[in-house]
């Protein structure tokens, strides 16, 4: 089942084609309109004439997180303030949060994404959804809310939270499909079992998209077998746009959207190109994009690229399951969380010596939790246990103030956190996928 046939199975060399004119139009407008593309090219020693053929695109400077950093809120962008229709906001290395804008189109073809993603494992008009992605400022609840609309599902935009009350509306309702992180349908399960109701026997749910935080096999195997579901896995970056590709119902890899998205990986190293087969960090040329244009982004989630024909008859190619990150960032339940966001906001509390902490992660019933240990300063450190409180409630309600998670805080006496002699190892992540 395809939503949009011509273009999913469009030959390669035509594809390739349209990809080529795609990237070229994309180039010469940056090159052209855009102060920070044209330094950036220029600094490089590219400019757009050297774009020949697709493979030209390794000429063409990487972007990083920074660049968003840098250029915050608005100077990346390449619509006037008008076209401009809305914001998302994901996580910041440090203080400053990463901002993604959209126009009209952008919104449509982030739509048109997920309404291929969502019909390519079979959610359509028949199905009731139920999307238990955070709405607001996080790109998953909005973003599966329009895909499904598209297909013409009916949507329950349940967002996060008050799981019994989920529950007794996916029955209700006769919730066919759900979107959610996997830890959190995990939980869901778990919740729901207390309450006496059984999957497969009380609900109508058939189907998941999930995503937005790195689960494995073993997890969708138990997914599946406990609640008797086909889950499937859903990827996407803000920086994209939010949420866009997913497997196809052969579960043999995330299809990318081609004529959309165009996808290299590289060594992480040496930023060298690597083939289709071979593990590396993935980068994302996005080639319809007006608002905020993305080329050759390191977006640091491992993955490799399968070039061979799927069996569903899409041509586009397919990432396999992502593997890890090749930076720090953790995801808790869903929210990205860099330990350097942590450090920014313990070193402007005084009573603490803020570069000196540690972060635990446990997943405890499905659910992430993450404790900060951090360490008093020794004119701060008293005996005195209200004020030792007082303290931590503070420095809790700051980094959930910044981070948007509860943060179990732990003072520790002064000298008492590990030194490190060569690269601090501040992060302990005891989950199990
Ligand atoms: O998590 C977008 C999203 C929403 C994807 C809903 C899927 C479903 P960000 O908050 O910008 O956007 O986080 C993006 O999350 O770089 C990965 O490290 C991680 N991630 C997202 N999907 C997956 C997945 C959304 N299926 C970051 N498997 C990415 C593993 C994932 N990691």
């Amino acid at each position: 089942m395809y939503w949009n046939q011509k273009t999913e199975c469009m030959p390669e060399g035509k594809l390739k084609k349209l990809q080529y004119k795609s990237l070229k139009r994309l180039v010469n407008d940056l090159y052209s309109f855009s102060a920070f593309y044209h330094d950036k090219m220029k600094a490089a020693g590219v400019r757009p004439s050297d774009i020949r053929s697709l493979s030209d695109i390794s000429k063409l400077p990487f972007m990083n997180k920074s660049d968003l950093r840098d250029n915050y809120p608005t100077k990346m962008f390449t619509a006037p303030g008008k076209d401009v229709v809305r914001y998302h906001v994901s996580s910041g290395t440090t203080g400053k949060p990463t901002l993604v804008g959209y126009t009209k189109n952008d919104i449509e073809f982030w739509t048109e994404s997920l309404a291929r993603a969502l019909t390519s494992v079979g959610i359509g008009s028949d199905d009731v959804m139920q999307v238990s992605y955070g709405y607001g400022l996080f790109t998953g609840g909005l973003g599966l809310h329009y895909g499904a609309e598209r297909v013409g599902a009916t949507v329950l935009p349940t967002s996060t939270g008050s799981t019994e009350r989920q529950l007794e509306l996916m029955m209700d309702l006769d919730v066919t499909a759900i979107a959610c992180t996997p830890s959190y349908l995990v939980y869901m399960g778990g919740v729901a079992k207390k309450m006496g109701i059984d999957f497969q026997r009380d609900t109508r749910l058939r189907k998941a998209v999930l995503g937005a935080e790195p689960w494995s096999e073993n997890m969708r195997q138990h997914i599946e077998n406990e609640l008797g579901i086909q889950a499937y896995d859903i990827y996407g970056t803000s920086e994209i746009s939010g949420p866009m590709f997913t497997e196809c119902t052969e579960k043999k890899g995330i299809h990318i959207w081609s004529d959309v998205c165009l996808v290299e990986t590289i060594d992480p190293d040496t930023e060298e190109s690597l083939g289709p087969g071979q593990e590396g960090e993935l980068v994302i040329t996005v080639l319809k994009k007006e608002a905020m244009p993305m080329i050759r982004y390191r977006i640091k989630d491992l993955t490799t690229i399968i070039e061979d024909k799927c069996a569903c008859g899409r041509t586009s190619p397919r990432i396999k399951r992502i593997t890890g990150r090749t930076d720090d960032m953790l995801i808790i339940r869903g929210i990205n969380v860099f330990p350097s966001q942590v450090e920014h906001t313990l070193l402007q509390i005084p009573q603490i010596n803020g570069g000196q902490y540690m972060i635990t992660v446990d997943r405890i019933d499905s659910l992430d939790y993450m404790t900060v240990q951090v360490e008093m300063r020794p004119e701060a450190f008293s005996d005195k246990i209200d004020d030792m409180l007082k303290l931590k409630k503070h420095i809790s309600s700051e980094l959930k103030r910044y981070l948007n998670i509860a943060v179990e805080v732990e003072l520790a006496a002064p000298d008492s956190l590990p030194r490190f002699e060569g690269k601090a190892k501040r992060v302990k992540d005891r989950r199990k996928l």
